[in-house]
């Protein structure tokens, strides 16, 4: 015996509706009849009939193999159903593919970018464009580091590839710190880079135009010297030239005296441009890592359209960044470092402007 349930809104209805498929009482029988209300609240009637196994399939037209050939379609439209919860809602990453393009064309390196946005292959997500760009962007502001103080040393060195704008933003990092209360008695500017034709006078100016002692050295030696000269001082900012292995090996064994005699309160900020490709900016960190680089400090934002290569580079060293140089002005063309200030350009340029 089969067992089926009819339900209406009265037991009459139910009755009939098992009538209207039966044909006649003589062809079941009532076994139940309860009501309950449904999930809105209204009253349900529901009867429960017994019909044998010949009658059923009689009345519903059909044989045992056409009930099982329902019966399996019934199941493979089930499990169609499932399958399409537990894929992917979207197979189109085209849009997914447009922001990769963007974001490597802007400079970010490809394996991250994929990195980043690979899992998002074939659901909605890949779809939305603007979803897809702020979360890169949210993964970068939360993946670059900016130095809790820009200058939290005693003794501050500055170095990087010639040109990259060393000695004018040790002028207006003097400067901002004379805006921020040290008075210009308290600092010293010292140069190593007394080989270069105009070094000594670049920086000279600059000294003399803040009301800053100015002093000069070239070799290890002379360093030590002028440290234990300048005790007194608040405030050290040291310029270099260190291009040529030459000046690179120099630099080591100054940058090594000078670290000796300031007792760890020195801090070694490398310069580098914005506007420089990822490779160029992994060999320039590489060359002067020796250094213990701690900080660094970003130039000529405002010459680059892809500062993708900085932000890839940035996230593979996780150096801290202090200052960001805006332009040549001096004092006025520097800001402290802050991942919306950095991460701006970028913004700008992923979204085409
Ligand atoms: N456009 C632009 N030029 C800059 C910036 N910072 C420095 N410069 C220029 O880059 C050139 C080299 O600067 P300098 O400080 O002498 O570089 P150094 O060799 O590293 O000491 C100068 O003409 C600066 O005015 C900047 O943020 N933007
Ligand atoms: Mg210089």
């Amino acid at each position: 015996m089969l067992k089926e349930s009819f339900i209406a809104p009265t037991p009459n209805d139910a009755y009939k509706l098992a009538i209207q498929k039966y044909g006649s009482i003589d062809n079941f029988k009532v076994i139940k009849a309860s009501q309950y209300k449904d999930k809105d609240g209204k009253l349900q009637s529901e009867i429960t009939i017994e019909v044998d196994e010949d009658t059923f399939k009689r009345f519903a037209g059909i044989d045992e193999e056409e009930a099982l050939l329902e019966e399996i379609s019934i199941l493979k439209a089930k499990m169609d159903r499932m399958k399409e919860v537990l894929q992917p809602k979207s197979k189109d990453n085209s849009k997914l593919d447009e922001v990769k393009n963007i974001l490597i064309k802007r400079g970010l390196n490809e394996s991250w970018v994929n990195h980043m946005l690979d899992p998002f292959a074939g659901t909605q997500v890949a779809e939305d464009k603007a979803l897809l760009l702020s979360f890169v962007l949210e993964e970068i502001e939360d993946s670059i580091t900016i130095s809790k103080k820009p200058i939290d040393k005693r003794v501050n060195i500055f170095v990087g590839p010639t040109g990259v704008g060393k000695t004018t933003n040790l002028a207006k990092i003097a400067a901002w710190c004379i805006k921020k209360g040290v008075k210009s008695e308290q600092i010293a500017i010292v140069n190593l880079d007394n080989f270069r034709v105009g070094a000594y006078e670049q920086l000279g100016f600059y000294a003399k135009s803040l009301g800053i002692d100015y002093y000069c050295v070239d070799n290890p030696k002379d360093v030590q010297n002028l440290m234990y000269q300048l005790s007194n001082k608040e405030l050290i900012f040291m310029d270099s030239a260190g291009s040529s292995p030459y000046d690179l090996d120099k630099l080591i064994r100054m940058v090594d005296v000078y670290k000796q005699s300031s007792q760890k309160s020195s801090c070694v900020n490398l310069v580098i441009s914005g506007a420089s490709k990822y490779v160029d900016l992994k060999d320039i960190y590489e060359h002067f890592s020796f250094l213990n680089i701690e900080k660094t400090i970003i130039t000529k934002v405002d010459e680059t359209r892809n500062s993708g290569n900085l932000i890839a580079f940035l996230l593979d060293t996780k150096l801290p960044v202090s200052f960001i140089s805006t332009g040549q002005n001096v004092p006025d063309d520097l800001q402290i470092a802050t991942k919306r200030a950095i991460l701006e350009h970028f913004i700008g340029e992923v979204n085409g402007k």
